[in-house]
C-alpha cells in the first residue's frame, strides 16, 4: 500500500478531491502553508493500493495546474530584518508537489 501526499494550490484542491471521489478514492484534505511564499496551500493525503498510484497521479495531473505568481517574500524569520529589502519575484507554483510513500501498516479501527 502507498500513501500519496500532494501539495497543491488552494484553487485546484476542490477539483482534485472531486476527481478522486469520482474514481472511488478516499482522501483527506489538510490546510497547509508553503515555507517559501508563506501562503496557504492544500495538502491532500490518499491511501491506496500500489497498482492504483498511477490512476491517482493522472487525476492530479488533470486537475492541478501550474501558475506564475508575482510575490514579495516576507522578511526572514531569523537574522537581522532591518537590512532586508523586499522586492517582487516571479515564481512558478504547482501544478502539484507529490510524494509517494510506502505504508508499513494500515488499520481501520
Ligand atoms: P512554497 O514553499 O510556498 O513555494 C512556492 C513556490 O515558490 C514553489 O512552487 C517554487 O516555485 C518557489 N520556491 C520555493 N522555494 C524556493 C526557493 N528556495 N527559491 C526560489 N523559489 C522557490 P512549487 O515548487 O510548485 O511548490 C509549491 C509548494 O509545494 C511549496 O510552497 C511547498 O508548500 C510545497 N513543496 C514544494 N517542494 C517541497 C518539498 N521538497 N518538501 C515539502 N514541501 C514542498
Amino acid at each position: 500500500m502507498k500513501l500519496i501526499v500532494a501539495v497543491v494550490q488552494d484553487k485546484d484542491a476542490q477539483r482534485l478531491v472531486e476527481g478522486l471521489v469520482d474514481k472511488g478514492f478516499r482522501s483527506t484534505k489538510l490546510a497547509s502553508t508553503g515555507g517559501f511564499l508563506r501562503e496557504g496551500n492544500t495538502t491532500i493525503l490518499v491511501g491506496t493500493e500500489d497498482h492504483q498510484v498511477s490512476t491517482v497521479l493522472n487525476v492530479v495531473r488533470k486537475t492541478c495546474h501550474s501558475r506564475e505568481q508575482l510575490v514579495t517574500p516576507l522578511a526572514p524569520v531569523s537574522g537581522p530584518s532591518d537590512s532586508y529589502v523586499p522586492y517582487p519575484v516571479e515564481v512558478q507554483v504547482g501544478g502539484a508537489t507529490v510524494f509517494v510513500l510506502q505504508v508499513e501498516r494500515f488499520e481501520k479501527i
